[in-house]
């Protein structure tokens, strides 16, 4: 693939166009700000704070959806405004990101990667990956337990806060990569770019309450709530 169509790809991602109907108005809800001003919307969580237990406990869901994320969104909606950014899809904003406050790239991120981690996580979730996205992790990484190695591994020792990735690059593969505080691979300022198919927080805001300081306990939880429908989804869109 080369650069012209891999940013034809992402752009397609962007703005929602290529993905299946089913998940079309989810994936625009976290792309694109709704018609209320043209202001970024949190989206609503898709099930109750403790759905997600035993992995995920109640009292983190409440907090980091309603107090972490909800900042997010909250401030980067009046940075948008202060500094006269005027409407447009997410993707946009970060292949433009090295160009903008740290406002915009703090809680810009901090909007649209919980957007994501929340699709990623559901009460039905867990398994192997199943789909296009699973013969491509076979494909890739010779087998879906080797993959979860190298994701764990990768999520696991990103420095401080940040994120674990899986992401399509440039040439069309999947890769595992991490991002520091609330970078992630569509930011023209990130190491490895790609478009995102996974991600994992690992903030200790994420699992300080029920893992304490053992982050590879929750990373090995996570792998009991990972919705591959929505994982296949976004990687059949960003090969397509
Ligand atoms: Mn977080």
């Amino acid at each position: 693939m080369d650069k012209r169509e891999f940013l034809k790809r992402t752009l397609v991602l962007g703005t929602g166009m290529a993905v299946a109907p089913q998940m079309l108005s989810a994936v625009q809800r976290i792309d694109t700000p709704s018609s209320r001003g043209g202001e970024f919307v949190q989206p609503a969580l898709g099930y109750a704070f403790d759905a997600l237990e035993p992995y995920v406990d109640r009292q983190t869901m409440e907090l980091h959806y309603g107090k972490h994320h909800a900042g997010y969104t909250r401030k980067f909606n009046a940075a948008l405004s202060s500094e006269g950014i005027g409407k447009q899809d997410i993707n946009s904003i970060f292949k433009k990101t090295s160009s903008y406050s740290s406002a915009i790239r703090n809680n810009g991120g901090g909007f649209y990667n919980h957007n994501l981690y929340w699709k990623f996580m559901s009460p039905d979730g867990g398994g192997e990956a199943k789909g296009k996205i699973g013969k491509a992790i076979k494909a890739r990484f010779g087998s879906f337990g080797a993959f979860k190695q190298q994701f764990a591994s990768v999520a696991g020792s990103q420095f401080g806060s940040g994120w674990g990735w899986l992401i399509v690059n440039k040439d069309g593969e999947l890769e595992v990569t991490s991002t520091p505080n609330q970078d992630n691979p569509l930011m023209d300022v990130s190491d490895v770019r790609g478009i995102p198919v996974l991600n994992i927080d690992v903030w200790e805001h994420a699992y300080y309450l029920n893992y304490q300081n053992q982050r590879s306990k929750y990373i090995e939880a996570y792998w009991n709530l990972i919705d591959w429908k929505f994982v296949d989804a976004l990687y059949s869109a960003a090969i397509s």
